[in-house]
């Protein structure tokens, strides 16, 4: 893209463009929540649809001139319809927190219970962290992962059957073993409470039938559209038709005002890559590309948080490399490789500097990596972190980063 407008308005802002695009093509990226869009997406995202509000939903607007907002809107949501199997599909939400904030209040009054995933365990901000809206406002009760690193559903039904809650919420943010949505369902029957699932993470794998869908167990499905669906920042409702009308009310105008068109356009574009084979075979190899990474980083000795993965990401416990996830972080980036330090289940350390590090593989194989390109990325990063204090190796290291995404251009 030329940005030949933005060079001449606005210097500061294209200097940061081009600093950011060059970032994005000489690094590896491993942060399992990223992705890189199409060109196609990018070029949607920045259209005119940016100018136009649109509040209200298609054929139902409370803005004139909305015929061709309602024909972006429609495609996003018969395309979501069609990849996720959905009765119903909300595309307005601007992220994924706010996706998860309609259905809690949809679903919960303040005070009300609520069972999710402990962030620390691997769950997400939004399934009841004391510090948002899901914690702050409700009355949450988490549950975690066994020693071995899987969902300890016996304590999902005991915190159930003690707790009550009114909502149960399945779906993580670093958690690297398939999702038994049936299980969760069965437990949420057993005490009269609704299930959202949260499948962020893994919506891409779902998709392509990679990862079993939440569908028909859930209640509610949300996920943001950018991390394995590969679409643009941000979020997205699916629920059943007897939830439809009060799901759409919470969006609009119980929590957001105008939906963002230049983004819903985006998603239609997404989805319809989404629902193509090539989309398929790029989702398997993220899951091999995940599974040999995770072999290749146990060969070397690292542990891998439940003894490797069946999806995108692995959480690498450090503890035994003397490393810190913080210090990790900071080594890898010098190097060229980004990820991000992440609590590991039990972990004696706090979030600001933890005992480990999550890497996925969505980005990399945008790229066009596969298996061999793991092995080399798993040797630097045994390299790195064996080397985090020795700067020249470091340097010597990070060329071989280079000349790994120089084979593998972006855009
Ligand atoms: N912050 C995202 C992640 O990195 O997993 C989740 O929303």
């Amino acid at each position: 893209m030329g940005f030949s407008k933005v060079k001449q308005t606005d210097p500061e802002v294209y200097d940061a463009i081009l600093k950011e695009t060059q970032r994005e093509k000489s690094k590896i990226v491993l942060i399992a929540s990223e992705n890189y869009t199409s060109e196609a997406v990018l070029e949607v995202q920045g259209s005119v649809f940016t100018n136009k509000y649109a509040e209200g939903y298609p054929g139902k607007r409370y803005y004139g001139g909305c015929e061709y907002a309602d024909v972006v809107e429609s495609l996003a949501i018969q395309r979501a319809k069609q990849l996720f199997n959905a009765e119903h599909v909300n595309v307005q939400p601007h992220s994924g927190s706010q996706a998860n904030m309609a259905v809690f209040f949809v679903t919960l009054k303040p005070g009300d219970t609520v069972l999710g995933m402990s962030l620390s365990h691997g769950g997400h901000l939004t399934h009841g962290a004391s510090v948002n809206f899901s914690g702050f406002l409700f009355n949450a009760v988490t549950y975690g992962v066994t020693k071995e690193g899987y969902i300890d559903y016996d304590q999902v039904r005991d915190l159930a059957k003690k707790h009550r809650p009114r909502l149960i919420v399945t779906g993580a943010s670093a958690y690297s073993r398939t999702i038994d949505f049936k299980a969760f369902a069965e437990i949420a029957r057993e005490v009269d409470a609704y299930l959202l699932a949260d499948i962020a993470h893994i919506a891409g794998l779902v998709a392509a039938g990679l990862h079993p869908s939440p569908f028909p167990h859930a209640d509610f499905v949300t996920t943001t559209t950018h991390k394995t669906l590969r679409g643009p920042r941000g979020g997205m409702i699916m629920c059943r038709e007897e939830f439809a009308k009060k799901i759409d009310k919470m969006i609009f105008p119980g929590i957001q005002g105008g939906p963002l068109v230049h983004v819903i356009a985006a998603k239609a574009v997404a989805f319809k890559e989404a629902l193509s084979e090539e989309f398929r075979q790029y989702q398997k190899q993220v899951v091999t590309n995940a599974q040999k990474l995770s072999e290749e980083l146990t060969k070397r000795g690292f542990q891998i948080i439940s003894g490797g993965t069946d999806n995108h990401l692995m959480l690498v416990d450090l503890t035994n490399k003397g490393i810190t996830g913080n210090d990790a972080e900071k080594a890898l980036d010098r190097a060229g490789i980004v990820v991000n330090k992440n609590a590991i289940p039990f972990d004696s350390l706090p979030p600001t500097i933890t005992s480990g590090i999550r890497l996925g593989t969505p980005c990399v194989t945008t790229r066009g990596m596969k298996e061999s390109e793991m092995t080399e990325i798993a040797d630097i990063i045994e390299s790195v972190l064996n080397n985090s204090k020795d700067e020249k190796e470091i340097e010597r290291l990070s060329q071989r980063v280079k000349e790994l995404c120089n084979r593998f251009p972006i855009y």
